[in-house]
């Protein structure tokens, strides 16, 4: 005889669920297929925010409160699916931040770690650990977690840039701490360029031991990558589906430059077509140069300077260049390696 039930009602089930839900409790079964999925499922959308219609916002924003009152002023970019979330993707924040001549954005640190890709404008600086670096476009800067950072411009001209931080990974650990400086801004103890001396130059302060994950060169100038990239285009035949194509390390350990964040930046010579690609890691690209195309599905988003956009997690999608086109670009990759979960196909 069996002794497997007969399958109860659904009335008889709903019953259940409502007394059990007064302790907190569900049923796995109406669930489970949501949960653990065959792939990967987000509510991140491929989305893409023209510069040519933020930058008129992120200017106005700047007539309606200042640097000092808004201790951050950012318009967050945040993804058309997940709205109200602060979020760009589902683990990563990411927004326009404006600084005006001869305003301060105030000292203070988080355990959230940040990077700054500067879309417009020179002579603002931000400070990390006592080192002032000034900002040029296409420059990669990062404020490694609990680090005092404050921004400032002394020059004549409006400067924006990009933030990615990992707000949403250091929400999901519940890790959260903030911290202002009494100080509006901190005391300089280094001279500006030492990181790039002391980090930059392939060479390492003698029996250098790294103290904390994240790369201690915080400035990695454009001039330099494009350089390379350059350089590259000329000697080698393009990745299939990346172009030419670097990611930035931590000097110190040939690894992502921060714990949470990895960084790249892709070269697509004009007329490039690139195959068709898909990572687990949302990807956020930032466009430094050049007019082309991301197509996934049957969509196109057609890209020019200063552009954003963000292709989700096994998305399959292919980099097309009309021009030739330089992209930045980042992602959650090291915290997916590091727990044995991305994967790649192309
Ligand atoms: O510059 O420290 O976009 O604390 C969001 C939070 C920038 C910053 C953001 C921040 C910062």
């Amino acid at each position: 005889m069996s002794s497997v039930p007969k399958p109860a009602p659904q009335s008889e089930r709903q019953a259940f669920y409502r007394k059990i839900d007064k302790a907190s409790v569900a049923p796995l079964w109406e669930v489970l297929h949501d949960l653990i999925t065959h792939a990967p499922k987000t509510a991140c959308v491929p989305a893409i925010y023209k510069w040519q219609e933020l930058h008129p916002y992120v200017l106005e924003s700047g007539g309606l409160i200042t640097a000092q009152e808004a201790e951050r002023r950012v318009l967050v970019l945040e993804n058309p699916g997940l709205r109200g979330q602060s979020r760009i993707t589902q683990s990563l924040y990411a927004g326009l931040q404006l600084i005006l001549p001869g305003e301060v954005a105030r000292a203070h640190r988080h355990s959230q770690s940040a990077l700054r890709f500067i879309m417009s404008g020179s002579g603002a600086y931000t400070a990390v650990q006592g080192e002032r670096v000034t900002m040029h476009p296409g420059d990669f800067i990062i404020t490694p977690s609990w680090t005092w950072h404050d921004h400032g411009n002394p020059g004549d001209e409006p400067v924006i840039w990009l933030d990615g931080l990992d707000v949403p990974i250091v929400e999901l650990f519940g890790a959260q701490f903030m911290e202002r400086m009494e100080a509006q801004s901190q005391r300089t103890s280094h001279s500006e360029g030492e990181s790039l001396a002391r980090f930059g130059a392939n060479m390492l302060p003698v029996n250098y031991v790294p103290g904390s994950r994240t790369s201690p060169l915080f400035w990695y100038p454009y001039e330099r990558s494009r350089e390379a990239l350059a350089t590259l285009a000329k000697a080698e035949a393009p990745h299939p589906a990346h172009g030419h194509k670097l990611q930035y390390v931590n000097p110190a350990t040939g690894g992502f430059p921060m714990p949470t964040i990895a960084t790249f930046l892709q070269l697509l010579p004009q007329s490039f077509s690139g195959k068709s690609y898909r990572s687990t890691d949302s990807t956020v690209f930032a466009v430094v140069e050049g007019k082309g195309r991301a197509c996934f599905g049957d969509e196109t988003l057609h890209f020019e300077p200063q552009d954003v956009f963000v292709m989700p997690s096994w998305t399959a999608y292919s980099l097309h260049a009309d021009q030739e086109c330089v992209l930045f670009s980042f992602s959650d990759r090291p915290v997916q390696v590091a727990l044995d979960l991305w994967r790649e196909q192309a």
